[in-house]
């Protein structure tokens, strides 16, 4: 997810920022959340559950399973009590989008910032900010495993060095292109981990079965290098052989003169395969991870 956004101005954002600490935290007010928003809730997760069984990597269906979230909205304490002894994460409930360097203080202390407010009736399938569905549904069951409970760790760890070289637009990729539209190659084929994907019904068929889209295997440069868009469906995807993937690819890489070589040229095109490229090849899969 991504807006331009000072430490000043959040104006042009959804959500209520009107007493919110000076980290943006705030109270989740459970009991403000309508019977309505409830039902809803439990009609996203119902398509969205159904859907992660057949598409989602194992892990994703693992941690969703530990969380009590089918009935309607959950509450972030009963999420904590769960994460806390699993991978000593916690979540802290923010208006909605926040600025980057909050962000990454959050999340260098395994503290996951979850946005209260839950999309309207007529927003089902794809927002371009985050509301508590994305938040809660996509992130928090793959916060509960432990590769990715360290990578968003050193993710946040990252974050005070990329914007002072000027280069957070090639740090947030690899968010983007793991933590958020990730995918994942299984012995049963092709399954989604990220939290873009998994939180939205037409991106989780379209990723894994599309004949067409570029699928890249996972290549943390190549990845930095990449544009994106935040308002379709992507047009490049990158794929992990396995989740540690992701700490191995990244924690011998010198990012310092990666940004400096890169952080001035023109990102490749989403979709766009350069010369020497081999795309993954689509698997079209049919059976249950679970
Ligand atoms: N704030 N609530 C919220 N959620 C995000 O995903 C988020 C954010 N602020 C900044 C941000 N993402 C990204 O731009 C950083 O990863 C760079
Ligand atoms: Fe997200």
């Amino acid at each position: 997810m991504k807006t331009p956004l000072t430490k000043t101005s959040t104006s042009g954002l959804r959500g209520d920022y009107e007493g919110a600490a000076a980290d943006f935290t705030v109270g989740q007010d459970w009991s403000s959340y309508s019977p309505e928003a409830h039902d809803r809730w439990r009609r996203l997760y119902a398509n969205q559950s159904r859907l992660a069984q057949r598409y989602a990597a194992p892990q994703f269906v693992a941690g969703l399973a530990r969380l009590d979230c089918a009935d309607g909205i959950p509450r972030f304490e009963d999420a904590n009590a769960v994460l806390k002894p699993a991978t000593g994460w916690q979540l802290v409930a923010v208006p909605g989008f926040i600025p980057d360097d909050h962000f990454f203080d959050h999340l260098a202390n395994r503290r996951f910032p979850v946005t209260r407010w839950l999309r309207e009736e007529h927003e089902f399938d794809y927002l371009v900010e985050p509301d508590v569905f994305h938040d809660f549904f996509g992130h928090v069951p793959m916060l509960l495993d432990p590769t990715i409970a360290d990578f968003l760790e050193l993710y946040g760890k990252a974050g005070e060095r990329a914007m002072a070289m000027n280069a957070l637009d090639m740090l947030a990729r690899i968010y983007w292109y793991t933590i958020e539209f990730g995918l994942l190659a299984t012995d049963k084929g092709l399954k989604v981990f990220g939290a873009g994907i998994v939180s939205s019904p037409g991106e989780t068929v379209f990723s894994v079965e599309d004949p067409e889209v570029l699928r890249l295997p996972f290549d943390p440069v190549r990845i930095m290098r990449t544009g994106y868009e935040i308002d379709s469906f992507q047009k490049t995807y990158f794929v992990l052989d396995s989740l540690p993937q992701l700490i191995d690819g990244l924690v011998d890489l010198d990012f310092g003169p990666i940004y400096e070589r890169h952080r001035d040229e023109a990102p490749i095109p989403a979709g766009r395969l350069l010369p020497n490229e081999t795309p993954v090849t689509p698997q079209i899969i049919g059976e249950p991870s679970a």
